[in-house]
């Protein structure tokens, strides 16, 4: 199956929104994989958005994201990249529709209270950046027969 890792930034932590956040992921039926909350370092940070280095937000970006704790998880499940960044909404709230989490709990055009990866080569290069190898649980939830139709070979 395929991981996403999701970030609950600082700002979603401080508003208390970490259980209903997951809660979300859990009810659409990604499993967690792997799960914790840690401050993340300037070094951390610049690792993860390197990407960004050198546009205007750039600075206040890594300010945001190692001014709190924040949450990180592996979620898996079929399409999981795609059905994290959907639910998630694009990337300001203020513009993501209601039904999205940016959408229903930010309005903010920086504080966007979460990171999804975009594809699945970032999902493993942002794993490995947050989670060592031996933290990634491998177990499968006991109502798995009734999240995917596997009776015909395929995972439908
Ligand atoms: P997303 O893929 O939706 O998480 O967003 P991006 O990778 O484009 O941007 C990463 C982060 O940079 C966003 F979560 C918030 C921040 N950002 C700004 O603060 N200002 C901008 O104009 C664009 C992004």
């Amino acid at each position: 199956m395929e991981r996403t890792l999701i970030i609950l930034k600082p700002d979603a932590v401080h508003r208390g929104l970490i259980g209903r956040i997951l809660a979300r992921f859990e009810e659409k039926g990604l499993q967690l994989a792997a799960l914790k909350m840690a401050r993340i370092d300037r070094a951390v940070a610049e690792r993860h958005y390197a990407p960004h280095k050198g546009k205007d937000f750039y600075e206040p970006l890594i300010r945001f994201i190692t001014g709190g704790p924040a949450v990180f998880a592996v979620l898996e499940g079929k399409g999981a990249v795609a059905v994290a960044r959907k639910m998630m909404g694009p990337t300001f709230g203020s513009a993501a529709e209601p039904g999205t989490i940016r959408g229903d709990f930010g309005v903010s055009n920086r504080f966007n209270l979460i990171h999804g990866s975009d594809s699945p080569e970032a999902a493993e290069a942002e794993i490995a950046i947050f989670f060592r190898p031996e933290e990634l649980v491998d177990w499968q939830p006991a109502a798995m027969v009734w999240l995917y139709d596997f009776s015909t070979g395929d995972v439908v």
